[in-house]
């Protein structure tokens, strides 16, 4: 960094996340670990439901008549998700203190639209990328947040689960991961969730979004995939730069560059760690 950049950055100040208002229960986490998934009903209020599902219509439908800044989430109205504190709080404890944004899309999925065969569940590809539980701690290497906008009945086709796969000790067998028109039943569970609530999964655990089957209205649905600041999975998040650079210093945190130890900080200023530094007029700058 240059000297005027530095100079410019004096009175910055390190921006940190709260994460103080919401811990997940003790219910919520044993279910979590248990099975993979946990619904959260009523995270999200009418007002934030209904532009969100605004913005996911226009993206899916006419994306030209937003501009540029909202044209993929979580810009625009659905910016809400990073800040919100049943969000920050689950994704603290599910996979630590310091993660990013991995990937992202909305979905508007009418009736007979399309099907996402069962996917992943047992060992990983890598071991770190496999969900642990040490030292007391769930670390849930790839955790996707579900934001459901639409009310979504059993039965109805919203995302299915397979149980307890995220810590399967043998692959996933072909005879459960083939591609059906129904629910994935009986193996696999679903879920009830009134437009607010968010469905948390690891992404590890064997999955599947199946036809949806309600043909009074559509599934309206945001999907937020997270990692440690450390590591990567999706090669491509499509957000686009002009939505990354309309966002708030918040949710700009969760677009920090892939990197846990800065091993230039040799003063310590930063504590070696990955930064966003707010000026005083709300301006900012990242990984300084
Ligand atoms: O469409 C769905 O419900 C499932 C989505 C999915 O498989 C995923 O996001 O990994």
């Amino acid at each position: 960094m240059s000297k005027d950049a530095r100079e410019n950055l004096r009175d910055a100040k390190v921006f940190e996340m709260d994460f103080s208002q919401f811990q997940m229960s003790q219910e919520q986490k044993f279910l979590f670990d248990l099975k993979g998934y946990v619904v959260i009903p009523d995270v999200f209020n009418d007002d934030e439901v209904k532009a969100m599902k605004e913005q996911v219509y226009k993206i899916v439908h006419e994306p030209e008549s937003l501009p540029p800044e909202e044209r993929t989430v979580p810009g625009g109205a659905s910016e809400i998700i990073l800040s919100n504190k049943v969000v920050k709080g689950s994704l603290k404890e599910l996979i630590g203190p310091d993660f990013r944004l991995d990937n992202q899309y909305a979905i508007w999925r009418k009736h007979g639209g399309n099907n996402i065969r069962p996917h992943n569940g047992g060992p990983m590809r890598s071991a770190h990328l496999n969900y642990h539980f040490t030292g007391g701690q769930i670390y849930s290497a790839l955790t996707r947040v579900v934001v459901e906008l639409n009310p979504v009945k059993r039965g109805d086709g919203g995302t299915v689960f397979l149980a307890g796969s995220h810590k399967a000790n043998f692959d996933i067998p072909e005879s459960l991961k083939e591609f059906r028109e129904d629910n994935y039943e009986s193996y696999f569970e679903s879920y009830e969730a009134s437009p607010g609530s968010i469905v948390i999964f690891s992404e590890n655990t064997c999955h599947a979004g199946p036809v949806w089957k309600n043909p009074d209205q559509p599934r309206v649905s945001i999907f937020l995939c997270f990692s440690e600041i450390g590591t990567m999975f999706h090669r491509f998040h499509f957000v686009t730069p002009e939505v990354i650079a309309g966002l708030g210093p918040e949710a700009r945190w969760y677009f920090r560059d892939n990197w846990p130890w800065d091993n230039t900080d040799r003063d310590g200023k930063y504590e070696g760690r990955n930064k966003i530094l707010v000026r005083d007029d709300g301006s900012y700058v990242i990984s300084p």
